[in-house]
């Protein structure tokens, strides 16, 4: 292990956001009564009695998420539709007040058990916007029933890692727009689960990307301005009719804060939402509309692979059931990745940096450990090259930075000697991050040089890998 820690640079993330970052790949669930009316926003006068899974399997859902390498499965415990799926003491809106189970049931606990016996993390989602709250509106009267709907998921159900709010903000039934007390319900999560990172559009501790496709800018800072995303779960509403500050708000969003232009800049990476179907509540019309394994490979290349992370939804059935379709999707997708990177070429090879610092060689890159890295002892351009033992056909590089330091890289190159003995381009970029997945036409090779142009403090590499 290194004795000398690498000085930081900018903002760094806090214990919970790194290892958030390191989780890859979680799994949305969105159910409840939006199930059951076929609706995507619910208006929050449906009756309870909709509500009634008649075979409903959260182990079903867990197995799925392991088998496809899910790391924390989010439930949406209520949506903007204000129906509660545990028995809350807020509202009879609720389990409660269904059928199902005779009323008995709650589907929080039967979700947090199923995931956490397949190992896995869960998190859960609290609709600020609520449409079936009469208060809704009268600001501190619902901020006080918000933070205990919180408190009781905070208290009830174990340990979470992710708590996942959105910006949807309206007029209540008293034509008031309701203000949330966004700090009150930030410092209630660090207060009662301090290891779970919480999730607003503009973001606390994990920003929203800035879209629902899924994917992340190629450009993708985790610093963020904090007097540019003006409220925690700022989603950029105020920015009003301006197309171009709206534009810009995006961009933000999507690519983070230069941390060099950004003196007060905080740590918050980009987590990509997306649903496997269109929308994010079942419809059997959508059946046929599955994302196909292709799409969802390009998705995650396109969240994980830059520096930021895939939240992809799955929707089970108003049986209560994860659909044979999503689930054969998401299974594909699991052996697409392990096909793709079953086997790192690079591994064993030899790997030699334009200059190093004595604590932190350029072997490093290459032995599997996120903890060890590659250090250069100044900020000036520098190169690594790896050596082959064979001739390889590469398709695939993977590059970590050691962001636990401060995310530094800000121009690299990827190059590759051809059969031909001519050094070509791979790809270029800016942004490497937590992780940088690269696709390019195949070449065959022995030589690869990565070399990094610009970096804003000396820069650190975890791993190489070439697939
Ligand atoms: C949005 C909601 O309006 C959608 O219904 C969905 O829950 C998505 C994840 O967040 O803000």
């Amino acid at each position: 292990m290194p004795t000398t820690a690498l000085a930081p640079y900018g903002p760094l993330p806090s214990a919970p956001q790194l290892s958030w970052q390191r989780l890859g790949m979680n799994l949305f669930v969105h159910f409840g009564m939006n199930t059951f009316t076929g609706r995507e926003w619910g208006e929050g006068e449906d009756d309870p009695k909709n509500f009634n899974p008649t075979a409903v399997d959260c182990k079903q859902w867990a197995r799925t998420a392991r088998e496809a390498g899910f790391q924390i499965g989010i439930l949406t415990a209520k949506h903007h539709d204000g129906f509660c799926l545990w028995p809350t003491s807020t509202t009879d809106y609720s389990v409660k007040s269904s059928p199902w189970r005779d009323g008995q049931g709650d589907l929080v606990r039967e979700f947090v058990d199923a995931f956490r016996a397949e190992g896995l993390k869960v998190g859960l989602y609290l609709s600020p916007w609520d449409r079936h709250e009469p208060c809704y509106g009268d600001s501190p009267r619902y901020n006080d029933l918000y933070c205990t709907q919180l408190t009781e998921l905070l208290t009830q159900y174990g340990e979470l890692h992710e708590v996942w709010f959105d910006g949807a903000c309206v007029i209540g039934p008293n034509g008031q727009k309701q203000e949330y007390d966004w700090q009150r319900y930030f410092s209630i999560v660090k207060e009662l689960q301090p290891q779970a990172v919480t999730f607003g559009d503009g973001g606390t501790d994990v920003r929203w990307v800035g879209n629902e496709r899924g994917y992340a800018g190629e450009t993708c800072w985790a610093c963020v301005d904090p007097k540019r995303v003006k409220f925690p779960g700022d989603s950029g509403i105020d920015t009003g009719v301006d197309a171009a500050a709206k534009g810009e708000f995006k961009r933000l969003l999507q690519e983070g804060d230069d941390p060099a232009q950004t003196p007060d800049g905080v740590w918050r990476a980009a987590e990509c939402d997306v649903s496997i179907r269109p929308g994010w509540f079942y419809h059997a019309a959508e059946d046929d509309q599955v994302r196909s394994v292709e799409n969802l490979v390009e998705l995650y290349f396109k969240s994980a692979g830059r520096n930021s992370l895939l939240l992809l939804n799955i929707p089970p059935t108003p049986t209560g059931l994860f659909h044979e379709n999503d689930i054969a999707a998401v299974l594909g997708l699991r052996k697409e990745l392990d096909r793709i990177f079953a086997q790192n070429v690079a591994t064993g090879s030899t790997v030699k940096a334009s200059a190093e610092l004595p604590e932190y060689p350029a072997k490093n890159l290459l032995d599997g450990d996120l903890d060890t890295f590659w250090a250069a002892p100044d900020s000036a351009p520098a190169t690594l090259e790896i050596e082959l033992a064979q001739p390889q056909s590469i398709t695939v590089a993977d590059l970590r930075e050691p962001v636990q330091h401060g995310q530094r890289i800000a121009a690299w190159r990827l190059e590759a000697l051809n059969e031909s003995g001519q050094w070509i381009t791979l790809s270029t970029g800016t942004t490497i991050g937590h992780r940088r997945l690269l696709k390019f036409e195949p070449v065959t090779t022995t030589n690869i040089r990565l070399h990094l142009d610009k970096s804003y403090a000396p820069a650190a590499l975890t791993s190489i890998g070439l697939y």
